[in-house]
């Protein structure tokens, strides 16, 4: 169930309720007209874009005030591949650092009864990176910019989860990696999924 609320610092948050349980979203990518352009500055990554009944990334500040006391957060990740099949996965730590050590993202404690595959495993650490930011670990790439910019924003490496890539896949000649994709799609596969859909979202932890 979608829940609109306002956080008290005036920020519209799209919640997502499940089981009694109130997840809010910091990233939904799908299919719509037209579709959000993700490929944005560090400002448009820092302070969100976009709709929250629509695609739309909260921002990087927001998701520091909010994850990044005291409190220990998890993240939830729901994923739709081409054929419609669903996964999710869960971490039980997830952790974004203040602007000025890059927004660094601690993913932790992967659930293994998790559907989705742990390739955000491969981020853990990073710093975040835009067009017009390089804080990636590539030496002479920014990992935001490669494929025609298809990385987009994203923590840190080339590769391997893109939920910020772009949405259109009316090309069948384009690989995995250049659009909207996860790896692994299905947890214990190795394989590079194209997506129709992506939810991520964060929760308070309650041990
Ligand atoms: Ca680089």
């Amino acid at each position: 169930m979608k829940v609109f609320v306002s956080s008290p610092a005036g920020v519209r948050v799209y919640c997502e309720v499940q089981e009694g349980q109130s997840w809010t979203v910091f990233l939904a990518r799908h299919h719509q007209t037209p579709n959000e352009n993700f490929t944005r500055s560090w400002q448009d990554y820092k302070k969100g874009f976009g709709d929250p009944e629509g695609e739309h990334w909260l921002g990087n500040e927001n998701l520091h005030t909010l994850t990044g006391g005291e409190t220990r957060y998890r993240l939830r990740v729901e994923a739709t591949n081409l054929q419609g099949e669903q996964r999710y996965g869960e971490w039980r730590v997830f952790r974004v650092a203040p602007e000025d050590n890059r927004y660094r993202l601690t993913v932790q404690q992967y659930n293994s009864s998790s559907t989705l595959g742990d390739g955000l495993n491969y981020h853990n650490g990073q710093s975040f990176t835009t067009v017009d930011r390089d804080h990636d670990t590539h030496p002479s790439t920014n990992c935001a910019v490669v494929h025609g910019g298809r990385w987009r924003g994203r923590w840190g490496v080339c590769g391997l989860v893109n939920p910020t890539g772009p949405l259109d896949l009316s090309d069948p000649h384009q690989g995995p990696w250049e659009v909207m994709s996860w790896v692994p799609f299905t947890r214990g596969d190795s394989g590079w999924v194209k997506l129709s859909s992506v939810t991520m979202m964060v929760i308070k932890s309650e041990d």
